[in-house]
């Protein structure tokens, strides 16, 4: 049987990987067996592109250098993590996938939309998840939730551009999720925490085979 692929998506602080790990402690608790992973990274190949993408080293190379390197660590988090787990019946969910290459290199770094329809099909093919959850916060919230988190630490590669860049990303996903109805679901993540988690967990339920509530109601067995 194959597993269930879940992904997380929305600005910088939107609560991605609070919700992502939410997620997964609720589903682990329902006796689902579940996989949590992260993009870029999520494998160990992915995690030394990671590095190299979060540092900025690679910016000075240009907005389709970098797709090419995130295209080619989710190549090795895929062979690597995500398709053995979804073959082997588990549940993944992932923290940031193919929307966060759509919205920073596709719409903010005007890569071509050919290159990154090109990558995504080489890399996920028919692996597409199931579900994305697009994190919807103000970017003046989201940057100020992520600088909160981060101390006295420097801004990342990403982190560090202008609020007005992050505000266009957040337009843009939202742009997104009106595309793919069936796909993407938008949750306010200004929301108290547990307000958030439980509107997760409803859409989980409600949307796929298999989750905790469907076959809670389902007969038991003779
Ligand atoms: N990137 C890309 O360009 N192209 C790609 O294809 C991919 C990625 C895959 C990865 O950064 C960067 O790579 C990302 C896009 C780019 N850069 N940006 N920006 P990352 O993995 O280091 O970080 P991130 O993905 O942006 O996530 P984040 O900063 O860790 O934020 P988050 O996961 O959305 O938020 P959080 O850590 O769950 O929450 C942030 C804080 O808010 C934390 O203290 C929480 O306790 C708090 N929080 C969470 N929810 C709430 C609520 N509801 N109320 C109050 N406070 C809350």
């Amino acid at each position: 049987m194959r597993g269930h692929f879940i992904t997380f998506e929305g600005g910088e602080g939107s609560g991605k990987s609070t919700h992502a790990a939410t997620l997964a402690q609720r589903l682990k608790a329902s006796g689902i067996d579940i996989v949590l992973t992260r993009e870029p990274g999520g494998s160990p190949g992915a995690e030394i592109i990671r590095h190299i993408l979060l540092s900025g080293i690679a910016k000075p190379l240009g907005a389709e250098t970098e797709t090419i390197l995130f295209a080619a660590a989710r190549d090795d988090h895929m062979r690597s993590t995500i398709l053995p787990a979804l073959e082997a019946g588990q549940w993944v969910i992932c923290d940031r996938f193919i929307d966060s290459t759509r919205v920073y290199q596709g719409i903010l770094g005007k890569v071509d939309g050919k290159l990154i329809r090109g990558l995504e099909r080489v890399t996920v093919g028919a692996a597409m998840p199931e579900l994305t959850f697009i994190l919807d916060v103000p970017a003046t919230i989201g940057l100020a939730r992520a600088k909160t988190r981060r101390g006295a630490g420097a801004a990342d590669r990403f982190e560090a551009e202008s609020v007005e860049y992050h505000e266009h990303l957040r337009q843009a996903y939202l742009a997104l999720a009106k595309l793919e109805p069936k796909r993407c679901v938008v949750i306010d993540g200004r929301a108290p925490r547990d307000v958030v988690a439980d509107r997760i967990w409803a859409a989980v339920n409600q949307r796929l085979s298999g989750a905790p509530a469907a076959r809670a109601a389902e007969p038991a067995a003779p």
